[in-house]
Parts: structure tokens; sequence; C-alpha cells
């Protein structure tokens, strides 16, 4: 059992103590979900195999009840299976593969054109000692620098916005991914606008983002672990002239994706418009 209700867990932060990456950010909130307090290991980029003693080149890790865990996936399958009668971040199998499957989309269509915006950003938020390893590691892993990523960027978050459709036609639907409370999957998906926000030198969305509702819930659960000082506004974005539409007004979602059929008259609108039957006769 966690000595004092505390679970020890390995940051990964900026200068300004802010969480960064995803993958810790959604484990801090599978933590507090189950109830723990955080025992955070502060500390950036560099050194992170001295913090962990040899143990982990990565982060998120956690170290309970003498234990280590250095995956994100594998803290929260841990936690749920070492504290089952905690609140269940998994719960059915099916979540597993179904939130990687929104984590991989998301990862595609937002993670990765941001990740390129705020490049720049995204350096000098480091803490000084880590600025000079996350340049060349980053221009590895980009293949350019930072300075030439982030050339045109203006033209990227009006493209990225439609493409979240899809979300946010889910969470018109649901309160939470969860249903009616949070689970892994809501906190796999915030952690994505989390760690935006700990990046955001300008604003990726617009003040009017419907899933802004999702993502302000999402970011104060837990007393506001996601309202770190170090982070900044996600919402703001001015739309320029051509910039295609960044959401649909109305419902997004195929109806009878999520309009449930319960006889012929929950259709009849539907039916109507296909068969023409709705149509007036021209006089
Ligand atoms: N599969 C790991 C991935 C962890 C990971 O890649 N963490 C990154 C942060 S985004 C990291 O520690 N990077 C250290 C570095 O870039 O040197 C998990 O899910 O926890």
């Amino acid at each position: 059992m966690a000595k004092d209700n505390k679970i020890t867990f390995y940051d990964l932060q900026h200068a300004s103590g802010c969480t960064t990456s995803p993958f810790v950010w959604a484990t801090k909130y599978a933590i507090a979900h189950k109830g723990f307090e955080l025992d955070i290991v502060d500390g950036g980029f560099t050194g992170i195999m001295d913090r962990t003693g040899g143990r982990s080149e990565r982060l998120p890790a956690i170290q309970d009840d003498g234990e280590w865990v250095l995956d994100s996936w594998l803290i929260a399958e841990y936690l749920d299976e070492k504290y089952p009668d905690r609140p269940t971040l998994i719960g059915d199998p099916s979540i597993k593969p179904l939130a990687q499957f929104l984590e991989t989309w998301l990862w595609k269509t937002v993670v990765g054109p941001w990740a390129r915006a705020f490049a720049v950003e995204y350096r000098d938020r480091c803490k000084p000692e880590d600025i000079q390893y996350i340049t060349e590691s980053r221009l590895r892993m980009w293949g350019k620098p930072m300075e030439e990523l982030v050339v045109g960027r203006e033209d990227v978050f009006p493209k990225v916005l439609p493409e979240l459709e899809l979300l946010r036609g889910i969470l018109r639907e649901h309160k939470w991914l969860g249903g009616e409370s949070p689970n892994y999957a809501d906190y796999r998906a915030l952690a994505v606008f989390l760690w935006a926000a700990s990046v955001a030198d300008t604003p990726p969305m617009t003040e009017d983002e419907p899933l802004r509702d999702w993502i302000e819930r999402g970011f104060d659960l837990f007393g506001g672990l996601g309202r770190h000082p170090g982070m900044s506004p996600l919402f703001g974005l001015k739309m320029r002239e051509g910039d295609p539409e960044p959401f649909a007004k109305g419902p997004s979602l195929v109806a009878g994706l999520v309009k449930r059929n319960t006889g012929p008259a929950s259709t009849r609108a539907e039916t109507d418009h296909i068969t023409g039957k709705g149509e007036k006769t021209p006089a």
C-alpha cells in the first residue's frame, strides 16, 4: 500500500515547473484518479537516468511500495491491478485499444503539427541545462532546426482545427469519453491539450471551440491539476479570411451513428428525407 497515500512520481518539467509531455500528464491524472497524492521528483530532460537510479531514460516513472513502473500505460495498468478497490482507470479490456486508437489519431492530426509549430517555445521553456540536449536531439528527430519548423505555422493552426470534428462529435454526445465520469481514455486525450498548453506561445484554438467545455472541465479535475501557472491559453486563435471553418456549426456525426432507433417514429424524419416523402410536391 502506498505509504501516506503518496506515490513517488518522476516528473518531466519545464523551467517553470510545469509538466510537459502527454505521457507524463496522463500519468499524473491517473495517479490522482486513483485517489493518491503525487510525491513529485522534480526534473527536466537531462539527468533522467540519474534520478531513476539508472532504471530509465524516459518518463513518466513511478515508485510505489518499493516497486518501480516505467511506462505510462504500464503505470495505469499497475495502479488498477494493485488498487482494484479504488476508482478504475481502464475497467474493461476494450478501453485500452480504443483509447490507443483515439490517441494515435490525435498524435497524427494534432500533436505532430503542433509540436513543430511550437518547437521554438518547447525548447525555450526548458530548464537551462536541457536546452542544448533538446536542440540537438530534436534536430535529429525532426530533421530541421526549430526556427525553420515554425515558419508558416499561422497556416498550420487553421488546418488542424477541422480535423478535430470527430472528437467534437463524440463529446457533444457524451460528457466524458468515460461516460458520466472520466476514465483513462479521457486522460490520454486530455493529455494532448495539457501538453499543448505547456508550450503554446500563441493560442492554437478559437475562443468558441466546442471542445473547450470538456478541456476546461478536464483541466479543473482534482483541484485544478491542469492549471499550472506555466501554462498558456489554448483559446483565442483568430481565423483569417479564406481559412476553413474551424468546426461544424450543427451536428457533425452521421445521424445513424448517434441516433438510437426505437422504431419508425424515431427515424421518420431521416426516412422522409432519403425517400423524398418529406418534399412538397410542386403546385
Ligand atoms: N512509452 C513511454 C514513452 C515515454 C516517453 O517517450 N517520454 C518522453 C517524454 S515525451 C521522454 O521521457 N523523453 C526523454 C527525452 O527526450 O530524452 C510511455 O508511455 O511512458
